[in-house]
Formats: C-alpha cells, sequence, structure tokens
C-alpha cells in the first residue's frame, strides 16, 4: 500500500512533539485536539453562512455593547463544550461570555490548563464571504488542581501563556499554532477532514512591504502614528517604501497575512477610544505570543504585550504587531515628541 507519510496531522504532530519534552502529559495535545475539533465543526457551519439562515443578528447584546451574531454563539458553545468535555481545560474565558466559566465536575477540576478565546473574531464580515477566525490563548492553572479555578487562573499575563493559535476560516481552513518551541501551520484537508501541517516552522520576516492600519481613523491618532504611516507611504532609501497598504479588517487574516509575508499591524488608540477596540486577553495575548516566536513584536506603544497585567478580563489595548525592523520603525516613531 502507498501511505503518503509526509502528511502529518495535527494530532500525530502533537504526539511526535511530545517526545522532545521529558515528563510530559500529553494534556495540552489533547487541549489542541478537542480545539481542533470544535475549529472543524465551526468551520462546516462558516461554510454553510450563505446557504442557510443562520446569518444576522441573534438579536442578543455582548458584553461590549455589541451585536451578536448567530455563529458568533455557534462557535462560542462549540469552543466551551468540547474544552469542558475533554479532560485538558479546567475552565475559560470568551469574549462573548460576561465572567469567566470554571467547569466545576471532578475531571476537569483535576485538568492543568484554562483556555481565553474569541470564538468567532471579525465577525461583522461573515455576510460578505470574508474570512473571520477564531483566536485562543493557554494558560497553566495557578491554582492547585483539584480546586475549582478561579479568576487568578484566567488573568495572567500574557508571558505565562503556554501555546496560543488561531483558526482561519478563509480560501481553505487553517489551524496556527505556536508553543516555545515554534510556530506551526495546518491546513484542513477536507478529503479526510483532518488538519494536516502544511507550514511547518513558521518565521515572521524581519521586514515586509506591508501595513494594515483603519485609515478611516488617521486623524484621531496620536502624533508618533501619523507620523509612521507617513513614512509607510513615503519612497525612502532606509525603508525601501512606499508599502502597501493592506486591511482587511479580520485580524485573524490581516495578522495571518503579514506574519507570512512580513509586514506590520496597528489598532491604535483613538481620540474617542483611547484604548482602541482589540482586547487584550481573547485577542493581544494570543497574538503577540504567536508573532513573537515567529521572531517579530508586539506592544501597546509603551510597552510589550505580553508584559501587560491584567486587570480584567475584557479589557481593551492598543495593539502593533509585526515584523521586527518595520516594529523599531514604529517606536522610533512613537518615542519622537
Ligand atoms: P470583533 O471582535 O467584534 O469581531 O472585532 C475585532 C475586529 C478585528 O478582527 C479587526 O481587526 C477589527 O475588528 C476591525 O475594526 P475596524 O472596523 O474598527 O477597523
Ligand atoms: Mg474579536
Amino acid at each position: 500500500m502507498n501511505v503518503n507519510r509526509r502528511v502529518l496531522t495535527l494530532d500525530e504532530f502533537t504526539i511526535q512533539q511530545l517526545r522532545h519534552i521529558p515528563n510530559a502529559t500529553g494534556e495540552l495535545s489533547g487541549l489542541l485536539r478537542d480545539i481542533g475539533l470544535a475549529a472543524k465543526r465551526v468551520n462546516v457551519e462558516v461554510n454553510k453562512a450563505g446557504l442557510v439562515d443562520i446569518l444576522g443578528d441573534a438579536g442578543s447584546v455582548n458584553v461590549q455593547g455589541e451585536d451578536v451574531k448567530k455563529l458568533d454563539i455557534f462557535a462560542n458553545d462549540q469552543f466551551t463544550g468540547v474544552l469542558h468535555h475533554g479532560i485538558s481545560c479546567a475552565g475559560i474565558g470568551s469574549e462573548e461570555l460576561d465572567d469567566f466559566v470554571a467547569f466545576d465536575d471532578a475531571v476537569s477540576c483535576q485538568s492543568k490548563y484554562v483556555c481565553l478565546f474569541d470564538p468567532l473574531d471579525g465577525s461583522g464580515n461573515i455576510d460578505v464571504n470574508v474570512s473571520i477566525g477564531t483566536i485562543f490563548g493557554v494558560y497553566r492553572r495557578v491554582t492547585e488542581r483539584g480546586e475549582v479555578a478561579s479568576k487568578e487562573d484566567f488573568l495572567q499575563k500574557g508571558t505565562q501563556q503556554v501555546a496560543a493559535g488561531y483558526i482561519i476560516y478563509g480560501s481553505s481552513t487553517m489551524l496556527v499554532y505556536a508553543t516555545r518551541r515554534g510556530v506551526n501551520g495546518f491546513t484542513l484537508d477536507p478529503s479526510i477532514g483532518e488538519f494536516t501541517l502544511s507550514h511547518p516552522d513558521i518565521k515572521c520576516p524581519p521586514t515586509g512591504k506591508i501595513y494594515s492600519v483603519n485609515h478611516g481613523n488617521f486623524f484621531q491618532y496620536d502624533e508618533g502614528v501619523k507620523k509612521y504611516i507617513d513614512i509607510c507611504q513615503k519612497k525612502t532609501k532606509t525603508t525601501g517604501g512606499p508599502y502597501t497598504q493592506r486591511y482587511i479588517g479580520s485580524m485573524v487574516a490581516d495578522v495571518h497575512r503579514n506574519l507570512i509575508k512580513g509586514g506590520i499591524f496597528m489598532y491604535p488608540g483613538t481620540i474617542d477610544k483611547p484604548k482602541g477596540k482589540l482586547r487584550l486577553m481573547y485577542e493581544c495575548n494570543p497574538f503577540a505570543f504567536i508573532v513573537e516566536v515567529a521572531g517579530g513584536k508586539a506592544t501597546n506603544g509603551k510597552q510589550r504585550i505580553l508584559d501587560v497585567e491584567p486587570t480584567e478580563l475584557h479589557q481593551r489595548s492598543p495593539m502593533f504587531i509585526g515584523s521586527k525592523d518595520m516594529m523599531a520603525e514604529l517606536e522610533t516613531c512613537m518615542s519622537e515628541k
């Protein structure tokens, strides 16, 4: 029989990785497998979104005061469900829920990890067929195993993540995840229903040609940000500009593209919203972890994102993330008075 062993599934890959880690229990592999399963279920519904009556508002409003689409709720329920029924997760925090959920059954209380996620980011793009995604960060709990997880398990700095990743429901569906060992990308093979390793050991190019920002807010940005955007648009010897502006308005798609091709993504604070729009725990921390492991940088304009001490689950943060040389140019602009 001719079996193509160059194709490694997500499960096979995570189990192989265990061999390099002495005393590993396999719980993280289990958790990633659970996330992969929820992703496949969400993918099926996202693909059907144009066909069935699943579009539109579900009639409720989430904790940020935004309309909730039906698919957000479906995705939230899928990720919460698989993590609850698995054996690796003691509780979850979700952008769609007011508060964290600690699983209080005996198996979950013995679990090592908690997971924070944005179940369906960019969901405003669903009805126009633009890529959307799921973002997740995994933390080792700080409370004793055996207890029900508590707030301190969820309010940890981004540096404490043991893994983080995203799923992009795009022209193909991909799951990308990082541990401190590296970043790897898996493309869903619909013929076998498995995520298969397609982008091993992703590295973010040190520089690139793409900048991503909402230009509509330009006049609301700080002078340093405006100055950097100005540089992006100019032909200079040092930067090799002008750069190309690409902004999908779906962070997973924008940051994924910049991670692979090199570039910078910015969601700065504005006069109206000084903390910007993105959520530290569900969007900024996971991406900061992934991009840093890949060799890039992520800050809030003043401080490394991963070093920010969280005070509340739903807090927002300005976000600047991407290729390290472009981030250095930005930081120079922001530090000049
Ligand atoms: P969401 O979590 O409500 O979907 O919002 C987050 C999304 C990001 O994916 C994207 O980068 C950003 O909102 C776009 O916002 P804007 O339209 O203000 O540029
Ligand atoms: Mg979001």
